[in-house]
């Protein structure tokens, strides 16, 4: 056999010896891919791919390549409305998701964005939440929302400091946990950040000392094996919402785990199980676990690397409306619903439609007593968030915030998602976190 004839054999026999990625492995099969189709239905209903709200949307089908070119280029040139009108107000997280999601890929030409001016106001957000953990270790939002902005600083070459991020990003620091409780979806934001730092200071393009690096990589290396203890039965990482960004920081840090230690299979075949039932009916739930399932993390977004198009394979346009609350039934359900400040329980007997959810029952009970169950929400990502209730006001420079509980066990829903059952004990308790 002639040389130029051994060549392609060889590189195939080198390419089989090379141990697949975790990504590579845990992606759905293309023959699988109609398993994703009621995500990405969600996703893509109008109602959600707009407002800032979008960011996580469009971040994580233009990273699954799910748009043709014409939706990408409406959604962006709307976004860019968005953002534009709206950046003051904005989080520092919101801000660094805007442009995780404007920056995926290299979009449709004619759009121009101006990332090195969004980069820096957002590196001006990030040095505010810095100043705030000055007086007691409290940034002005959270840990998850910092990690958001290290990742979009690194990527799209912001201004930070590295030794910084090595001492805040310590897995002991308080904000890494909530009652306690180590939070998956911090931890995993965290990792995904604080790889980006670590690679771009490996390939040269940060200076700074080797301390730092090792601390990185120690951090690194301990908050993965935070995530994988909080690993269920079922091979789920914390809860349902958490396991798809907890999937990406694993996929992007095989080298700190044995492949013993999480097949990654258990826990993408348990993900296809839970939206086959109806799982991931809100669309930010949705653009949480699409990318990993395509082998995707979010540090593989790329500005100067064109889009992938004309895979809507399952051709779903903008305008199909969705229905993403469950359905509603004419029959009464009666349910407990208290109010608990600090040893004061204030209860009340409401009655409300089957199919409720926690934020109809907060809205029967106002409705009855005002002045005992007045609250106010916030709209989100999420769905509503309880900010006020009785006039008293959550606030995360004291860490307090307004709880939700059923039957006595914190809620891993939210109230505009928790659908309520007959005779439960449902409360919301002033409480720190
Ligand atoms: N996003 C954020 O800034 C939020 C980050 C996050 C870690 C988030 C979960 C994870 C995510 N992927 O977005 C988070 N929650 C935080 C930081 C917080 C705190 C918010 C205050 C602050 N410091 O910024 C706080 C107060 C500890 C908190 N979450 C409270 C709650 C409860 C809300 C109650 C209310 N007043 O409305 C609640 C309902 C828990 C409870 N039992 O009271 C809650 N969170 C839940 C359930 C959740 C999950 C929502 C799941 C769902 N399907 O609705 C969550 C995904 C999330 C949103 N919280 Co918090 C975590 C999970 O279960 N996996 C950045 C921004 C740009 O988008």
């Amino acid at each position: 056999m002639r040389q130029s004839h051994q060549l392609p054999l060889v590189g195939l026999l080198l390419f089989s010896l090379i141990p697949r990625q975790q990504c590579e492995i845990c992606k759905v099969s293309k023959e699988n891919k109609t398993a994703l189709k009621p995500l990405v239905h969600t996703m893509i209903s109008s109602n959600y791919t707009k407002g800032i709200q979008a960011a996580k949307v469009l971040l994580s089908l233009r990273l699954g390549g799910f748009l043709n070119q014409n939706q990408d280029q409406h959604l962006i040139e709307q976004f860019i409305l968005t953002v534009r009108s709206t950046e003051p107000s904005l989080t520092s997280g919101q801000l660094a998701l805007a442009i995780l999601a404007l920056g995926a890929c290299k979009g449709p030409d004619g759009i121009s964005i101006n990332y090195s001016e969004l980069v820096k106001i957002l590196g001006n957000k990030y040095k505010a939440e810095i100043k705030n953990m000055d007086h007691d270790g409290n940034p002005l939002t959270n840990y998850y929302q910092l990690s958001l902005d290290v990742l979009a600083l690194c990527l799209f070459s912001g201004n930070y400091s590295v030794p910084k991020v090595a001492e805040i990003f310590k897995p002991g620091n308080k904000n890494y946990y909530f009652h306690k409780q180590f939070s998956v979806d911090t931890g995993a934001m965290a990792v995904l950040a604080l790889t980006c730092v670590k690679r771009s200071i490996t390939s040269g393009q940060n200076k700074i000392d080797t301390k730092d690096l090792d601390n990185i990589d120690n951090h690194i290396k301990l908050l993965i094996r935070k995530i994988l203890s909080q690993k269920t039965e079922n091979g789920l990482l914390g809860n349902i919402d958490s396991t798809g960004e907890a999937m990406q920081a694993l996929f992007v840090s095989s080298n700190y785990y044995n492949r013993n230690q999480w097949v990654c299979q258990k826990t993408r075949d348990t993900v296809l199980k839970e939206i086959s039932q109806g799982a991931f009916r809100m669309p930010t739930a949705a653009a949480q676990i699409l990318p990993a399932l395509m082998g995707k993390t979010y540090l593989d977004v790329n500005k100067d690397f064109s889009c992938v198009y004309g895979s809507d394979i399952f051709h779903i346009s903008t305008q199909e409306p969705i229905s993403v609350t469950p359905a509603v039934s004419a029959s009464q359900i009666k349910v407990n619903y208290s109010v608990v400040i600090n040893n004061a329980k204030d209860r009340i007997v409401v009655s409300v439609a089957n199919g409720s959810v926690f934020l109809n029952v907060m809205e029967q009970a106002q409705k009855e007593n005002a002045a005992l169950f007045s609250f106010t929400a916030e709209e989100t990502s999420w769905g509503p968030y309880i900010t006020t209730v009785r006039g008293i006001k959550a606030n995360t420079t004291d860490r307090t915030y307004w709880e939700l509980l059923s039957n006595g066990e914190p809620l891993s829903k939210g109230a505009g998602s928790y659908v309520v059952h007959a005779g439960d004990d449902l409360e919301v308790r002033w409480s720190t976190y």
